[in-house]
């Protein structure tokens, strides 16, 4: 076992108040993982108050167990976490590369507290007072799962219900390359104890309005591909959006099925959102889409990653295409 990771369990063991955040625009494993870290910390009788970041817990994983009785604080008042924080033990940050990606209002807190940063993304600034990062991990969920093992708490219940969100959607349901055989291991050990995969699966894959199909199929009906189909490209316009009465969140997923055409290596999408462009990069194997986010002052993991670009949906795309040719023709593709 790392240093780091038994470090982390006795600040837990030895602490008594928590505070819990993950980054920004929380996705399944930023969500996932604090459920877990909240129903772990209240088996083990701590207190521990959770921070939902920015914008709030995604409509789509409202049905989770987050405490229910007022163990758990949603961001309804940032100003109000950092000054109860003096009197936390640590402030477990989960799933955040940089410092950047804590909450604006938290920010103060990342200086007052004793900071435990947990986190899987290759690029992590080792921000925290102590810092337990493995790229080699899935998610942030598997991190907390094997966090529970060690404290001998059984894998179940609603603590199971945030381990398997988290890896289940940083994995893409167990298919993308970081799927490893702890991961495996570990969600079988779930299933063992007894956790009702279908229930979960049906909560978390029926979630598509008409209209988000609807802005699919436009989106998709347009999509393009570079340099003999090895690169594939999708966008949303503003006003598809307006056009189908949806939101940036209805085009989750849609990355996914230009990944899926046959000769493509790169997925590239893009959508108009607050006046820039927000941009997700997909790969196959070898090919590091990580370092061409980079370029942008993205970030992410090797085969998925994401950022920003400012300007034109023309410009930016062809920004895009032109560094993941580079990086197929100079380098690992
Ligand atoms: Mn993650």
């Amino acid at each position: 076992m790392s240093t780091q990771r038994k470090k982390i369990i006795e600040a837990i063991e030895q602490g008594q108040r928590f505070l819990v955040t993950a980054h920004v625009n929380p996705d399944g494993d930023a969500v996932g993982s604090l459920i877990a870290l909240l129903h772990l910390l209240k088996k083990l009788q701590k207190h521990c108050e959770i921070v939902i970041p920015f914008p709030g817990v995604p409509d789509k994983f409202y049905w989770l167990d987050f405490g229910g009785d007022g163990e758990a604080y949603a961001m309804t008042d940032p100003a109000t976490c950092c000054p109860a924080s003096k009197a936390i033990d640590a402030f477990l940050v989960v799933d955040c590369g940089t410092r950047e990606r804590v909450q604006q209002e938290l920010q103060p807190c990342l200086e007052s507290c004793r900071v435990l940063n947990i986190d899987h993304h290759p690029d992590n600034t080792l921000f925290g007072d102590l810092n337990w990062v493995d790229a080699g991990k899935s998610s942030v969920g598997e991190m907390i799962a094997l966090l529970a093992m060690d404290l001998g708490v059984p894998l179940t219940g609603a603590l199971a219900e945030g381990l398997y969100l988290a890896m289940a959607t940083d994995t893409g349901f167990f298919t993308y390359s970081n799927t490893g055989p702890e991961t495996l291991r570990i969600t079988a050990q779930i299933i063992e104890n007894g956790f009702d995969l279908d229930r979960l699966n049906r909560r978390l894959q029926r979630q598509s309005s008409l209209n988000k199909i609807h802005l699919q199929g436009l989106a998709m009906s347009r999509a393009r591909q570079y340099s003999e189909g090895q690169i594939g490209v999708i966008r949303v316009e503003k006003e598809l959006f307006e056009r189908t009465q949806t939101g940036p969140e209805d085009c989750e997923d849609l990355i996914n099925h230009i990944r899926a055409i046959q000769s493509v290596l790169v997925a590239v999408s893009l959508r108009e959102e607050n006046g820039e462009i927000k941009f997700s990069l997909r790969s196959w194997g070898e090919v590091d889409v990580k370092s061409i986010a980079a370029q942008f002052n993205g970030g992410g993991h090797i085969n998925a990653s994401g950022g920003r670009i400012q300007g034109s949906l023309d410009a930016a795309e062809e920004l895009l295409v032109s560094a993941v040719q580079t990086r197929i023709r100079d380098g690992n593709g």
